[in-house]
């Protein structure tokens, strides 16, 4: 006797029988219909040739099985270079060199759901409710949002608040995150204060709660994958925006669609995506990923490894200073001179200085930077650095904001692993 869930030839029989059942089992995924289609009447020199290489063994490969490379890639439908952490759920971060342009492409801006999206979105009869502590409860459309509040378009910075998770040690559990946590698209929406004040914020009110139309992983509908806020006072900041459009284009699905809070300075889990409701609250809001070690960090240094105590953590605010060298790429060639620029940023302040060091951080040299764009976008800058003779050099950089905090050598280690903005360093051979 065989066993079926061993034998070769009955996992050929099941994706020939039922592919979409077979390839969730066995990814724990559905492929995208019209890819599967594609895959399906593809030849193997297609598939080939899609895959950048032969496949040896073709023949015992059952039909109608999707390779994970290009699963992968399905799954990131729309984004360019991004590299997979997690598939369920979807994270994905971009690598340094690809965050090169000022405004970042919707195809360069990274992935953190902590759910699953929602599948069919009706863009016209999609609504978002503000309600809670209000006094006029509203329930608008997007084409409302349009038409009843001034429309704005802001380059805004999203960062996780565990970019950077991926160098801590001991390890902190949670994506590992690298350094491409982090996005600065241009989103178009309204202000959330405008519509806040529209609906009228009672007296009472100290704090948003953000709820969305993603699935709990469990499927359970009635959990929520994430539900964040923020209190009052920040939410009534001018650079906060309930978007509708990433890039002058929909948003893409993954980043939100077709509604999202786009909340720059603070960690990323405040952005909510596929917005569907907000409502005022008079405490601090609790729900999902608001309680507990969720995005907080311990109310003093800590040593890496060290135990703390739930009551000493407190909530993440402002995302500190930080910088990205984007160009060039690490682990690159050049001559005795070379440009090199990045991005700067400092939640709910300005960059001041963005310095170079060519020499591990003994000597700094001033780099030019850029004013942001708007209140909420990462500032660029660049510099010119000449290297004294040919051999292997880093060059690092380090952002100073208008508070005079500069960002550190070492990893300001936490348990959660969050807000790592220690200075971004790259490898360059000079010959
Ligand atoms: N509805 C919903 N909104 C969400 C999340 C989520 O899982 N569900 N993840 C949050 C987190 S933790 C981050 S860092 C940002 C990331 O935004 P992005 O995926 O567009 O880059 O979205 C936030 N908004
Ligand atoms: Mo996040």
């Amino acid at each position: 006797m065989t066993d079926k869930k061993t034998d070769p030839k009955s996992l050929s029989e099941f994706f020939s029988k039922d592919p979409e059942a077979a390839d969730k089992a066995f990814f724990g995924r559905v492929s995208n219909p019209d890819r599967r289609g594609f895959l399906k009447g593809a030849g193997l020199a297609t598939m080939g040739a899609m895959l950048g290489s032969a496949i040896p063994f073709h023949r015992t490969m059952p039909t109608g099985l999707v390779p994970v490379a290009l699963a992968d890639e399905e799954i990131l439908v729309g984004k360019d270079g991004l590299t997979l952490l997690n598939d369920r759920p979807v994270n994905a971060e971009t690598p340094a060199h690809l965050l090169n342009d000022a405004i970042t492409p919707t195809a360069r801006h990274f992935v953190r759901n902590n759910g699953i999206p929602p599948e069919e979105v009706d863009v016209d009869a999609w609504t978002l409710t503000i309600d809670g502590l209000v006094d006029n409860p509203m329930t608008l459309s997007i084409k409302d949002l349009k038409e009843k509040f001034e429309v704005h378009e802001m380059a805004l910075v999203v960062e996780c608040g565990g970019n950077g998770r991926a160098a801590f040690d001991p390890p902190a559990k949670g994506n590992q995150w690298t350094l491409g946590a982090v996005a600065c698209s241009k989103w178009t929406g309204v202000k959330l204060k405008d519509v806040l004040n529209a609906a009228g914020v009672k007296s009472n009110a100290i704090y948003t709660a953000h709820v969305g139309a993603d699935e709990h992983l469990s499927g359970n509908p009635d959990k929520l994958p994430i539900s964040r806020g923020m209190p009052i006072e920040k939410a009534m900041n001018d650079n906060i925006l309930i978007a509708f459009e990433q890039n002058g284009e929909p948003i893409h699905p993954l980043n939100g669609a077709p509604l999202r809070l786009v909340v720059p300075g603070w960690p990323g889990s405040l952005s909510h995506k596929w917005l569907k409701r907000i409502y005022l609250r008079d405490i601090v809001h609790d729900g999902p990923k608001m309680t507990g070690k969720a995005y907080r960090v311990p109310n003093r240094p800590v040593e890496p490894g060290e135990k703390v105590d739930k009551k000493d953590f407190e909530i993440i605010e402002r995302m500190p200073v930080k910088s990205l060298i984007t160009s060039p790429e690490t682990g690159g060639n050049s001559g005795l001179s070379m440009k090199v620029n990045g991005h700067a940023w400092s939640g709910d302040r300005k960059v001041k200085q963005v310095d170079i060091s060519l020499d591990f951080g003994a000597t700094w040299q001033k780099a030019t930077l850029n004013d942001p764009i708007n209140d909420g976008a990462w500032q660029n800058w660049e510099a010119d650095v000449t290297f004294p003779e040919a051999g292997y050099y880093e060059v690092w950089a380090r952002a100073t904001d208008d508070a005079g905090e500069a960002q550190p050598f070492a990893i300001n280690w936490n348990p959660k692993g969050y807000l790592n903005n220690s200075m971004h360093r790259i490898a360059v051979r000079v010959s």
